[in-house]
Formats: C-alpha cells, sequence, structure tokens
C-alpha cells in the first residue's frame, strides 16, 4: 500500500498564529480489492481505499500534486471547500478545468480560511467518485479551539456506496439504457460492507472506546446517490456541527445525511461494558428500486466481555417524518467562529423547480423507462449539459462564452402550474426538459435568496443541493408548494443552519441565501450522482469585484487543456485584461474552439 508524501513548510509563525503549507502527492490509480466474495478493479487515491485523510489548520495552504495513472479522466473536487479567489482549484470538469488526461497531472493549489470542521474530496468526473474519495479535516489554527468541550479522540466514519462492478460500466449502462443504474449491492463504512453481507465480517470497521469518555465522530455521506439514516445501539449523539459550520448542540438518537454533507457528532460512551453496532441505511423518498441492504461498523467498549454486538433499529426507508425532523431541527452557533448575520438586502430573488423528467431516447439508446423516453432532470425545465470544448470558468475568463454557455438561466419557472400534484406526474406538455448550458451572473458581494420547488414530475423526490464556493443559510422549508406569503412568515433570520448542500423536502421546498463573495464559476447541483449526469444542475458566474484583491487571479500554467486550441489560447496568454482583449481577437479571427 503506498503512503501519500506528506510535507509540512512553515510560511509564517507569531506567538499565536502559524499558516502552514500542507502539500500532498495524489497518485489515482487502479487497486484490485475483494468485497462482497469478489474482486474488483477499482479506482482509488495511493493505492487506498477510502483515501488519503487530508488534516489541515484553519488558514493552511493545502497543495496537492494530482497525477492520473487510472484510465480515465479525473478531477478532484474540495466538497464544500470556499475556493476564495482560487477556483481553478474547484474540480467539476468542464466548469473550473478540463479533466486531467490519464498519464497528466494537476497541482491543486488553494488556501483554507473562514473554515473548519469536516469536509472531504472527491472525484468530480463522471461516477468515480464512488471509490474517489476521502476526509478533509480542518482543525483550528493553533490557539484556537473547537467549539464544544475536547473530545478523547477524533474518529471519521465515511459512508460509501459498493457495486461489485466497474463504476463507470455501470454508468455507461444507465446512460445508454436510459433508465436508472442498477441499484449497489452494499453501502460501507470506512471502505467496508460489515458483518450483515456475505464474506465481509472479517473487515468489518471496529471503533474502541472507554466508558465514560466522549469521542468525536465526523460522519460524510460519500454514498454516490442515496441520502442515509445513520444509528448507533442505545446511544444518542450530539451534534456540533455540519458541512464544517458550528451548529448549536442537537441531541438525538438519528443522523440522517445526504450524499455530500457532513454531520460532526460528540458520542459519550455512557452505556454498559458491551459492544453495539452503528449502522445505516438508505433514506429513500422515491421509492422506485433501490438497495435495502445495511452497513455496520462495530463500537467497543474497552473490558468488555460480551462478543455479539447490539443492533440499532432503523427507521422505515420511506421515513420522511423522521429525515425532515433531523434536516430542519439543525440551527446555527452564533456565537461560534465564522457566523456572519444572515443579510436582509436581496439584490436577486430566484425561485427554482427542481425535478425529474424524460427527454427522447438517444441515437442508439434502448430507453425502457417511461414513454419509450429515457430519464431526463432539470432546473427551472432546463437539463444542464456540460461543454466540452473549454471550461466554464476559462470561457467566462477570456471572454470565450459562444458555444460554452449563455449567461439566461431563467430567474422563475418557465410555466406555472401545480408543482407537486402527482396527477401531472407523466404529464408530456411538463415532463420534457429544453436541454442547455444556461447560468446566471451575479454582481461580485450580491446577495441571492433561492426557493427551491421541488416537482413531482416523473417521481417526487428529496434532491440534495449542493452549492461550489458558498455556503447558504437555510432559513426555511416544508411540504407542497411555497406560499409567498406563508413561506417568509416562516424563515429563521436569527439562526438558521450554513450548509453547503441541504436536501429539499420531497414533494416540497426550502429556501436559501447567501452572498456571491467569490468571483469564478460555481456549479450548483443535485450530489445524486445520477440527477447531476441527467441535468439537474446549473452553474452562478460571479463578476470579479473592483479590486485586484476581490478578482480571480489568471489560471495556473498547468490547468489541463481540452483541446489544441484552448492551448494556443493560453499559450498566448500573458495573463491580466492585456490578455482577454487578445482572446477576444483569436474568436473574431474565427479560430474554431
Ligand atoms: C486498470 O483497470 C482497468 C479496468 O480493469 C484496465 O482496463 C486497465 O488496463 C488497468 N490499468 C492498469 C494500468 O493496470
Ligand atoms: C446491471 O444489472 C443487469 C441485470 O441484473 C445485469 O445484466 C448487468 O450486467 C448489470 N450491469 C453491470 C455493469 O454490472
Ligand atoms: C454481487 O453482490 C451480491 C451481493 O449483494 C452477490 O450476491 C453477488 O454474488 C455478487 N456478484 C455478482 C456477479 O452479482
Ligand atoms: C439497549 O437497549 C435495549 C432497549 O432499549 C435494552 O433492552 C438493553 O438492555 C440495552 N442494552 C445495553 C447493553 O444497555
Ligand atoms: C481494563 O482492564 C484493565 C485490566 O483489568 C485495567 O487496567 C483497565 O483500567 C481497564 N480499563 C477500563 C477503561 O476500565
Ligand atoms: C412506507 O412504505 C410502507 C411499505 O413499505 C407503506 O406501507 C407506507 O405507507 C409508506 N409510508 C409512506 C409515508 O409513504
Ligand atoms: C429541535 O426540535 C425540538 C422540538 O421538536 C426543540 O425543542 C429543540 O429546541 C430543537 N432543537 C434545535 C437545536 O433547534
Ligand atoms: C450509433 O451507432 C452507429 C453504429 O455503431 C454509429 O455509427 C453512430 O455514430 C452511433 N451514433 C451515436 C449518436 O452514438
Ligand atoms: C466580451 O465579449 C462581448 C461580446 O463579444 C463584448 O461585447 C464585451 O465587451 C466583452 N467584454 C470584455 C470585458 O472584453
Ligand atoms: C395541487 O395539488 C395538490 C395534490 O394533488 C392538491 O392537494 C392541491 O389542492 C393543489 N393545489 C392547487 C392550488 O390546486
Ligand atoms: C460586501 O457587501 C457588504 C454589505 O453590503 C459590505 O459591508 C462589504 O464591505 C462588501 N465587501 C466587499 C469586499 O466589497
Ligand atoms: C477525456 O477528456 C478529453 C478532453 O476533454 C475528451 O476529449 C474525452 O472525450 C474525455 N473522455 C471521456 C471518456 O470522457
Ligand atoms: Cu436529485
Amino acid at each position: 500500500m503506498a503512503c501519500p508524501i506528506f510535507l509540512l513548510v512553515l510560511l509564517t509563525y507569531s506567538s499565536v498564529v502559524t499558516a502552514e503549507i500542507v502539500e500532498h502527492h495524489f497518485l489515482v490509480q487502479n487497486l484490485t480489492l475483494t468485497r462482497l466474495c469478489q474482486q474488483e478493479v477499482i479506482t482509488v487515491v495511493n493505492g487506498e481505499f477510502p483515501g488519503p485523510t487530508i488534516e489541515v489548520h484553519e488558514g493552511d495552504t493545502l497543495v496537492v500534486h494530482v497525477f492520473n495513472e487510472s484510465p480515465y479522466n479525473v478531477t478532484i473536487h474540495w466538497h464544500g471547500v470556499f475556493q476564495l479567489r482560487s477556483g481553478w482549484a474547484d474540480g467539476p470538469e468542464y466548469v473550473t478545468q478540463c479533466p486531467i488526461l490519464p498519464g497528466n497531472k494537476y497541482t491543486y493549489r488553494f488556501d483554507i480560511t473562514g473554515q473548519e470542521g469536516t469536509l472531504w474530496w472527491h472525484a468530480h468526473s463522471q461516477w468515480l467518485r464512488a471509490t474517489v474519495y476521502g476526509a478533509l479535516i480542518i482543525r483550528p489554527r493553533n490557539g484556537h479551539s473547537y467549539s464544544f468541550p475536547k473530545p478523547l479522540e477524533e474518529f471519521q466514519i465515511l459512508l460509501g456506496e459498493w457495486w461489485n462492478s466497474s463504476i463507470i460500466e455501470i454508468e455507461n449502462q444507465a446512460l445508454s439504457d436510459g433508465h436508472g443504474p442498477n441499484i449497489s449491492n452494499a453501502f460501507t463504512i470506512n471502505g467496508q460492507p460489515g458483518d450483515l453481507y456475505d464474506c465481509s465480517s472479517h473487515g468489518t470497521y471496529r471503533l474502541k472506546v472507554i466508558q465514560g469518555e466522549t469521542y468525536l465522530l465526523r460522519i460524510i455521506n460519500a454514498a454516490l446517490n442515496n441520502q442515509l439514516f445513520f444509528k448507533i445501539a442505545n446511544h444518542t449523539m450530539t451534534v456540533v456541527a455540519v458541512d464544517a459550520c458550528y451548529t448549536n448542540p442537537l441531541v438525538s438518537d438519528i443522523v440522517v445525511i445526504a450524499p455530500g454533507q457532513t454531520v460532526d457528532v460528540l458520542l459519550t460512551a455512557d452505556q454498559p461494558l458491551a459492544s453495539y453496532y452503528m449502522a445505516a441505511h438508505p433514506y429513500d423518498s422515491l421509492g422506485f428500486e433501490y438497495d435495502k441492504t445495511t452497513t455496520t461498523g462495530i463500537i467497543i467498549y474497552e473490558n468488555t466481555t460480551s462478543s455479539s454486538p447490539l443492533m440499532p433499529i432503523l427507521p422505515a426507508f420511506n421515513d420522511t417524518a423522521t429525515a425532515f425532523k433531523f434536516y430542519s431541527n439543525l440551527t446555527s452557533l452564533v456565537n461560534g467562529p465564522f457566523w456572519a448575520p444572515v443579510p436582509l438586502k436581496i439584490d436577486k430573488h430566484m425561485f427554482v423547480t427542481e425535478g425529474l423528467g424524460l427527454v427522447p431516447c438517444g441515437a442508439n439508446n434502448t430507453c425502457t423507462a417511461f414513454l419509450g423516453m429515457q430519464f431526463a432532470a432539470s432546473m427551472n425545465n432546463e437539463s444542464f449539459e456540460l461543454p466540452t470544448k473549454l471550461s466554464m470558468l476559462e470561457a467566462s475568463f477570456y471572454n470565450l462564452t459562444s458555444g460554452i454557455y449563455t449567461t439566461d438561466f431563467p430567474d422563475y419557472p418557465p410555466l406555472v402550474f401545480n408543482y407537486t400534484d402527482k396527477s401531472n406526474s407523466l404529464n408530456i406538455s411538463l415532463v420534457i426538459p429544453s436541454r442547455s448550458t444556461r447560468v446566471t451572473k451575479l454582481k461580485f458581494n450580491s446577495t441571492v435568496q433561492i426557493v427551491f420547488q421541488n416537482t413531482a414530475l416523473v417521481g417526487a423526490e428529496n434532491h440534495p443541493i449542493h452549492l461550489h464556493g458558498h455556503n447558504f443559510y437555510v432559513l426555511a422549508q416544508g411540504f407542497g408548494n411555497y406560499d409567498d406569503v406563508i413561506g417568509p412568515k416562516m424563515f429563521n433570520l436569527i439562526n438558521p443552519q450554513k450548509r453547503s448542500t441541504y436536501g429539499v423536502p420531497v414533494g416540497g421546498w426550502a429556501v436559501i441565501r447567501f452572498t456571491a463573495n467569490n468571483p469564478g464559476v460555481w456549479l450548483m447541483h443535485c450530489h445524486v450522482d445520477t440527477h447531476l449526469v441527467w441535468g439537474l444542475a446549473t452553474a452562478f458566474v460571479v463578476e470579479d469585484g473592483p479590486t485586484p484583491s476581490t478578482s480571480l487571479p489568471p489560471p495556473p500554467p498547468d490547468l489541463p487543456i481540452c483541446s489544441f486550441s484552448s492551448k494556443q489560447i493560453r499559450s498566448s496568454n500573458k495573463g491580466g485584461d492585456n490578455a482577454k482583449s487578445i482572446f477576444v481577437g483569436i474568436e473574431t479571427s474565427g479560430i474554431a474552439l
């Protein structure tokens, strides 16, 4: 097993504050391992599954050299990291960069400022994040402490999803058949399915605790397509942070976690000496086919003599009431670090419907899904397509957006109808979205409020929406159609939870607010990967601010290229405004991108 090459360089030093450069080398490569009684070749980082944990302090600079030794195009996303003025390092393929081709490399370089807690990193190309993921832990900078009592030890609990096939084959097959992907064969805790699956109990994740002590569990949902219920037999947990934002302590016997989200909990070993299962299975709001299996790990009290762990009772797969209660009951710790009050003046209002749809069957596809069509998904009836000739961020930076994206994403749905009425589910005049790469341009530092309204088209479902480059406040949520008289009265403007991923309730709505303080191109999408490739996405182009310190610097020289012509554009780049005018010249002189 290869070890990550790890290097610390002292950059500055004072009595209170130290900022370091934390450097890693990520080799993306094949790994053959056995799960569920059979061998599988998967894509991983540094021969580890899950991948290496990155540990930094707030204020550090992270430098990760990614070498792609895998057979696939790869990019890495640093999920939840603000990437202030470092959008070139955000990672989603064709949004902020072209993919790193097999045999190539790219160095991600960015500062981690103004946030601490649990985040994670994952591939953001095809469905490779199924196995290309790991934890990214941001601890308070020296001299600072957590907003909660210091735990004895910290453990990360990475929840994942496993197929006993190549995930790329699963994806390709789903896209060409036009239906949902094959359901997974297992869920995993730190890469292990656990005792309830065949051939798996030898590897089950085990966590040792001492009676009376308190531990921090950093729970990450790295599953591709499933929200999860997570419980520990006979124990409650105290939530202290979500998505690297401190929360008021919330005591709960359950954690509900959507793909992309993180939840930090304190666990006190306050039960009799014994061993206890931690277990996770899906919260499935749709009710089509899904993986109904349960992954487990074991918490073992020191000096226990009992050998058979107690099993928690998980909620029913469709227990929306439990999911809603957990998701909506979180509030921010307003006297904790990095809190900023909710902006009260809104510069831009948006109302975004989201949900599934159907599009005509692709040329060589088989399309066994509804009405002989294939699945799609959309926001405001626009099904998002990634460009392939140039990344959107380069297009924005060089003012070469023609053929890459347009800035006319609608602020409101094109058609008003009863969004949550299930009798519309297969209404042919409503279910077929347009395909486009439409985005929204935002002035630097403008404030945005979005009402997300889930539809019942094709199937009503909870969609976990992730915004890159920003955290947002979750002001309110509910079921049915959003009512703009009742809704605002429900807003929590005092201590709403802050997140970068939020599950909009099935057949319901949620209202978020954020400040566009980060110049760049930022994807906003459903973190269910199946829905992302079907088009449940859009992006924000946040303009530069008035000063160099509020503007996006030029791309790093090793930013991967999509094609020869984008290389040509880059090679004549000297950076800055001068460069921009040169590229406009190239475009108007007719060089095809
Ligand atoms: C990695 O695995 C894939 C799929 O099994 C295979 O096609 C490829 O040759 C392997 N590459 C290397 C370098 O082993
Ligand atoms: C998906 O499931 C079908 C039906 O069980 C199976 O025939 C097919 O091989 C599976 N696809 C992959 C890529 O494993
Ligand atoms: C896949 O995983 C299941 C367990 O869910 C197992 O029963 C099966 O044998 C595995 N292999 C294949 C080829 O389906
Ligand atoms: C765990 O909880 C169950 C039911 O609440 C109880 O019957 C059992 O005695 C408890 N076990 C331990 C070891 O505390
Ligand atoms: C476990 O047992 C050993 C030996 O009896 C003892 O030294 C140790 O303190 C015990 N640990 C706990 C947490 O009780
Ligand atoms: C949940 O599923 C069960 C069957 O598995 C069904 O009886 C029940 O009505 C469902 N509940 C909801 C809220 O859909
Ligand atoms: C969670 O909800 C309960 C009532 O359902 C309430 O008493 C409690 O204060 C809430 N906790 C938080 C942190 O909002
Ligand atoms: C469909 O398949 C044919 C024959 O394999 C191929 O020539 C054509 O390019 C394919 N079309 C698309 C859109 O993939
Ligand atoms: C960007 O391009 C458009 C159309 O080609 C042009 O009108 C505009 O002035 C350009 N902006 C900059 C900053 O170069
Ligand atoms: C929308 O549809 C729901 C479910 O069918 C229904 O209960 C509700 O009354 C409808 N709303 C309006 C305004 O028609
Ligand atoms: C952003 O807007 C806020 C509130 O309007 C203002 O206080 C702040 O100075 C602005 N920040 C920048 C960098 O312009
Ligand atoms: C890999 O990336 C290159 C450059 O963007 C692209 O031409 C190619 O189609 C990509 N391959 C796949 C399998 O997506
Ligand atoms: Cu979704």
